[in-house]
């Protein structure tokens, strides 16, 4: 067994958001390739699930199987992933800067089979949350309180297999499964609204039969609420729409850059400098 789940205060989730944010920065500039904005808009989520009393794991243990589930099925933010489990002693923080390096288990992408404490193998969108499913399903049938929680990007809401996803997991009234929608308002290629409009988001997962709450997704006090809210409820899956910004935290840099998205870009040197000075203190 673990130890009782500790909870931080909001003003410590926020400092070790901000502890995050540099580590994004610092491994995907020493990369020179990943997905540094993705990862900065999900920070918020992560830090809480993590630091914040929600996601029951324990480093020393990463199959523990009571634990609960953390599956990032916008694995191209592992970024925000790795940076977590660091902090949380899953490995150590060194290791962060190997990130896509020939051999480091930092891949790319999150690979189960690489890394302990990763749950899923993602990247491939549209997966994460049949995973989830799967997990939810299994957990319940083998007795286990354990929750499974999966992060999704509002680029990736536009695959068909996340809609049977939904659909499923309202049929098994899978109430240990929570899905975020990180809605930072782009995907790979433009605004997400303008390659395929997905939103009204609550309003669809409703009609989809989940208990729904829309937060503003950058703020840690509202997340917390929402993540206590979710694991709460029981008796049926629950979702957040978490509305953020895409590269939160460094936002004067892309507006500089004249590109609010920066998708699948790593901050140059001399930018990382300057977006390391904005998260001082
Ligand atoms: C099945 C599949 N199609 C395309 C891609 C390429 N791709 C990588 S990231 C991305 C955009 C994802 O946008 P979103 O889900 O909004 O995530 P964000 O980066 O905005 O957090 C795409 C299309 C992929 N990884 N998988
Ligand atoms: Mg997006």
């Amino acid at each position: 067994m673990v130890a009782e789940r500790k909870k931080a205060s909001i003003a410590e989730l926020e400092a070790k958001a901000k502890v995050l944010r540099r580590h994004i920065i610092e491994m995907t500039t020493e990369a020179a390739s990943g997905h540094p904005t993705s990862s900065l808009s999900a920070v918020e989520v992560v830090t809480a699930l993590y630091f914040g009393g929600f996601l029951n794991v324990d480093p020393k243990q990463p199959h523990w199987p009571d634990r609960d589930r953390i599956i990032l099925s916008k694995g191209h933010a592992c970024p925000v992933l790795y940076s977590a489990m660091a902090e949380a002693g899953f490995f150590p923080t060194s290791l962060l800067l190997t990130l896509r390096k020939l051999g480091s288990v930092l891949e790319g992408h999150p690979n189960l089979k690489r890394l302990p404490g990763i749950e899923a193998s993602t990247g491939s969108l549209g997966q994460g949350l049949s995973i989830g499913v799967g997990q939810a399903l299994g957990l319940r049938m083998d007795k286990r309180s354990s929750h499974v929680f999966v992060i999704i990007g509002d680029g990736e809401m536009g695959e068909g297999q996340v809609w049977e996803a939904l659909a499923t997991a309202h049929k098994y009234k899978l109430g240990n499964l929570t899905a975020i929608i990180d809605q930072n308002g782009y995907q790979q290629t433009g605004a997400a609204k303008d390659v395929l409009d997905q939103t009204p988001f609550a309003d669809k997962l409703a009609a989809f039969g989940w208990h729904v709450q829309t937060i503003e997704g950058n703020k840690m006090a509202p997340v917390v609420e929402a993540l206590e809210k979710a694991t709460a409820i029981t008796d049926r899956p629950t979702a957040i729409v978490s509305q953020t910004q895409k590269g939160f935290g460094i936002l004067p840099i892309l507006e500089e850059e004249h590109d609010l998205n920066y998708h699948g870009k790593p901050l140059s040197k001399k930018l990382a400098e300057k977006a390391l000075a904005l998260l001082k203190g």
